[in-house]
């Protein structure tokens, strides 16, 4: 890239809602690493949207310095990239209630989130106990993201939805107030996405909250956890090694092991022909700890040097209260808000 051009804006983050897996790292964190240099990157960790589900105090605390050492132990680079923690910046939530006065209960209602909790709890008086912040945190992540004036969001199939909802607001917004109040986002869809799947049930997505902790590694476990999950994993009848997807179990293992070495699958089901379950497992395993070893090991570092930590999370707030306040100024004066003169 020619130095001269303005770099993209490129906008993620992590819900602290427990230990990262090895869906968040190889799903989306390593990708994230090799975009810092193309983009001007704004990674961060979502305390506020964790708290949508329930959460113990000190155990959130404690999740949400991990995301952000394993941020940088992955190889996120802070003197690059913008790395902090959601609840350090209040214009977040000072955006999400702006934003929320422009949104309506329908747009709101039609969420897929939204929707899959309504159908689990059910549809008459459960629905009245579903917290407002799951069905308002859209909202809050349109917030994150027109923040930032942020022209790219990198987000799988499931997430579209979320952009959407952030281009209409953000259009919205622009044709009452001027064309120049928001960035209007783009998603950006993997050309290849790792889609790391559970290993005890295959046909869902790999998630740090699963109750179920052999179904997911974390990048906190240890090298014969690791192990031990990896060779307890479900496979399915017969013997064959194959993506097909009637063998869900076999192709999540040839999916971890495609997104570690950048490998496409084809070539890995050529190089299993013949070969048995037993060693797709025990070389999934090998290559899973021989790549969250050091990760664990410089987290496990990077936490217990509190003062390094402490200057990380007071750089990446005040760098991004700075980015932050620039927008909520203009959407202040925009809207008709009296300047607050310091
Ligand atoms: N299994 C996965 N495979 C690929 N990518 C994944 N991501 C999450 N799980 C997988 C990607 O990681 C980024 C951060 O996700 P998140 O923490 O904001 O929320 P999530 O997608 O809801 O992840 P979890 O682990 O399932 O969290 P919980 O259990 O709290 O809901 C995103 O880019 C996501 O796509």
């Amino acid at each position: 890239m020619n130095e001269n051009t303005v770099k993209q804006t490129l906008l993620s983050a992590v819900k602290p809602t427990n230990i990262p897996t090895i869906g968040n790292y190889l799903g989306a964190i390593k990708n994230w690493v090799k975009m810092q240099n193309d983009y001007d990157c704004i990674f961060f960790a979502v305390d506020l949207h964790a708290i949508t589900a329930k959460q113990e105090p000190q155990k959130l605390r404690e999740r949400t310095l991990y995301v952000l050492a394993s941020y940088v132990a992955c190889g996120i680079d802070p003197n690059k990239t913008l790395i902090f923690v959601q609840s350090h910046v209040p214009e977040h939530t000072e955006l999400a209630w702006i934003l929320t006065c422009y949104s309506s209960m329908g747009e709101l209602s039609r969420m897929t989130q939204y929707k899959d909790k309504v159908q689990k709890e059910g549809q008459n008086k459960e629905k009245e106990n579903i917290q407002a912040g799951m069905f308002c945190y859209p909202l809050l992540m349109a917030a994150d993201i027109l923040l930032y004036q942020t022209n790219l969001v990198p987000v799988g199939e499931d997430q579209k939805q979320h952009i959407e909802i952030t281009r209409d607001i953000a259009e919205r917004l622009n044709n009452i107030y001027g064309k120049d109040l928001f960035t209007v986002p783009r998603a950006l869809m993997p050309k290849v996405g790792a889609r790391i799947m559970s290993l005890q049930n295959p046909s869902v997505k790999m998630s740090k909250s699963d109750d179920d902790p052999n179904g997911t590694v974390s990048l906190n476990d240890s090298n014969d956890e690791i192990i031990r999950k990896v060779k307890r994993a479900v496979t399915d009848s017969g013997n064959e090694i194959t993506d097909d997807p009637s063998k869900p179990g076999v192709k999540n293992l040839l999916q971890i092991q495609s997104a570690i070495l950048s490998k496409p699958i084809y070539a890995l089901v050529q190089e299993y022909a013949g070969k048995q379950y037993g060693q797709l497992k025990s070389d999934t395993a090998e290559l899973l700890v021989q790549s969250i070893e050091p990760i664990r090991e410089k987290t496990n570092e990077i936490l217990k040097n509190t003062t390094y930590l402490t200057a990380l999370l007071k750089d990446g707030a005040e760098k991004a209260r700075n980015r932050a306040r620039k927008t909520i100024k203009r959407v202040h004066e925009r809207i008709g808000f009296i300047a607050f003169s310091e």
